[in-house]
């Protein structure tokens, strides 16, 4: 029989508890979420990196040992939800992901966008996950 590390277990459950979170939201596309607070620093995070256009924190439920997001102040609520006129702020929250991702995890890391519930989206204002710091898995799950 194996059995799980606890390390595995709360591994585990953190995902679990990720699908259950995202099957839960709700797609308002005019309400704001909890990342417009933080954009207006009304609540706290963990801030890494912010320019004009976009804003980077540490993931508050962090995945991998590094795992920060990058978001555009300009709320998109989701990457269905992006237009051609948003191809200049999705190219420069790539950049700015891999400007971060560069520094803080030279041997490498994942971008992820996680869209709609089959997706596991929990907070409908678009991010970057960016993950690293361990060696990733393929495929994710
Ligand atoms: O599931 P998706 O792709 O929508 O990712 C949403 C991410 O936002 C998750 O990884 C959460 O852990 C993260 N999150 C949620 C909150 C939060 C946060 N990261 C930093 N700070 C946060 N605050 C203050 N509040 C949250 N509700």
């Amino acid at each position: 029989q194996i059995r799980k590390s606890a390390l595995q277990e709360l591994q585990l459950s953190k995902m679990s508890n990720e699908v259950e979170k995202a099957s839960k939201a709700k797609y308002e596309k005019n309400t704001e979420t909890i990342f417009d607070k933080i954009i207006a620093k009304k609540i706290p995070a963990d801030i890494i990196y912010e320019d004009e256009q976009c804003l980077a924190f540490n993931d508050v439920n962090p995945q991998a040992p590094v795992h920060f997001l990058v978001i555009p102040k300009h709320r998109i609520p989701m990457l269905d939800e992006a237009k051609d006129s948003d191809s200049e702020i999705l190219g420069h929250l790539m950049l700015v992901a891999s400007k971060l991702g560069k520094q803080k995890l030279p041997k490498g890391y994942r971008l992820v966008i996680n869209n709609g519930k089959d997706g596991c989206q929990s907070v409908y204002h678009l991010h970057l996950h960016v993950l690293g710091g361990r060696q990733m898995k393929w495929p994710p799950g």
